[in-house]
C-alpha cells in the first residue's frame, strides 16, 4: 500500500509502499525532474525515520524518466551563506541515515542521475542502473559546488581524480561507462530495474540481520582506518558476529547439508 510521507499530503513528495521485509521509498515529483527540494528531504527524512521494525532493506526509486535532476535550483537564489550551510547539513542528516542506518538500501536509476541526485545515489550500499541512467557533476556550470556529500561518498566511489574531471567538464558517465567505474553495481534493461532491486532485496533480507548489520556499519569504517585498526575492528566484528545463534544455526544447517550451497549468479 503507497502511503504519503506525512499523513493528509494531498501530493507527497515521497511515496512509501511496504510490503513484507522491503520498503520501496519513491521520489514524486517527476514534473521538476525530481529536484530536491528541502521539503523532499524532510519527506526522505519521515519516511526514513518511521520505517516499521519488520522492515529489512529499502528500495529507494523515483518517479518518472529520471532520477534526479539534484538540488532544486530555485531554492539558491535566496540563500545566504549560512542558511547554505544548514541547508547541506539537513541533507547530511538524512542521508547519514540513509548510508549507516539499521537496513541496507538499494537504488534504481535512470535517466538524469546528476548534482544532489548522484549525492543521495552514493549514498545506497546497491546501485542498479537502467540503460537511460546517465551520471553527472554539473555544479561548475551552475556556479556552485558539490553539498550533499558527493566531495566524500562519489569520490570514494570513483576516486577524486574522476570527479575533479566529471566537475571541471560537465562529462557526464552513461549506463555502461558507470558500470565500469565502479559507481553502479548492475545495469538493466529500461524498465526493469525495479525488478531487479527487488530480487536483491529480498536476497539481501535473507541474510542474517547482524551480518548485514556488520558490513554496512563496518566496511566504511574500516577503509578509512590504518590497517593495524582496521585488521582489529574486523576481528572484533567477525567474533561478534559468529557468536549470534542465528550464526551458529545456518553454520550448522551447512554442514549439515540443510543448507543451499553458493551458486553462481545468473
Ligand atoms: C528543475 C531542476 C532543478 C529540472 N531544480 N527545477 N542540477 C542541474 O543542473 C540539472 C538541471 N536539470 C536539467 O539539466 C534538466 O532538467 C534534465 C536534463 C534533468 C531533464 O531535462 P528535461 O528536458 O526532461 O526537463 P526540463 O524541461 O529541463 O525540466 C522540467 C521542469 O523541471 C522545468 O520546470 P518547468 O516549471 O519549466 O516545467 C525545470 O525548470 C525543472 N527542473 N531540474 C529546479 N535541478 C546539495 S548540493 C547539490 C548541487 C546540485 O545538485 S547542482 C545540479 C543541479
Amino acid at each position: 500500500m503507497h502511503e504519503p510521507a506525512a499523513p493528509h499530503d494531498p501530493q507527497p513528495l515521497v511515496l512509501r509502499e511496504v510490503q513484507g521485509a522491503v520498503a520501496t521509498l519513491t521520489l514524486n515529483r517527476p514534473e521538476k525532474r525530481n529536484a530536491i527540494s528541502l521539503a523532499m528531504v524532510s519527506a526522505l527524512e519521515h519516511c526514513v525515520a518511521t520505517l516499521p521494525p519488520s522492515v529489512k532493506v529499502v528500495v529507494l526509486a523515483a518517479k518518472g524518466e529520471h532520477f534526479s535532476a539534484g538540488l532544486d535550483l530555485s531554492e539558491i537564489p535566496e540563500m545566504s551563506a549560512a542558511e547554505g550551510v544548514h541547508h547541506s547539513h539537513a541533507w547530511y542528516r538524512v542521508f547519514e541515515q540513509l548510508q549507516f542506518g539499521r537496513v541496507p538500501v538499494i537504488s534504481v536509476l535512470q535517466g538524469a542521475v546528476v548534482g544532489g541526485g548522484l549525492e543521495l545515489a552514493s549514498c545506497a550500499h546497491v546501485r542498479v542502473a537502467e540503460e537511460s541512467a546517465y551520471f553527472g557533476l554539473p555544479e561548475g556550470t551552475r556556479g556552485i559546488f558539490l553539498g550533499g556529500g558527493g566531495s566524500v561518498r562519489v569520490t570514494k566511489l570513483i576516486g577524486f581524480s574522476r570527479v575533479t574531471e566529471m566537475m571541471l567538464t560537465g562529462r557526464t558517465y552513461n549506463a555502461q561507462e558507470a558500470f565500469q567505474i565502479g559507481l553502479t553495481h548492475y545495469t538493466v534493461a529500461p524498465g526493469a530495474g525495479l525488478t531487479k532491486a527487488q530480487q536483491l532485496a529480498l536476497r539481501i533480507a535473507g541474510n542474517a540481520p547482524m551480518s548485514n548489520y556488520a558490513i554496512m556499519r563496518t566496511l566504511p569504517l574500516i577503509a578509512e582506518q590504518p590497517m593495524s585498526h582496521g585488521l582489529m575492528t574486523e576481528s572484533l566484528i567477525s567474533a561478534i558476529t559468529q557468536s549470534e545463534p542465528e550464526a551458529k544455526e545456518r553454520v550448522q544447517a551447512f554442514l549439515a547439508k540443510r543448507a543451499a550451497k553458493v551458486e553462481r549468479s545468473s
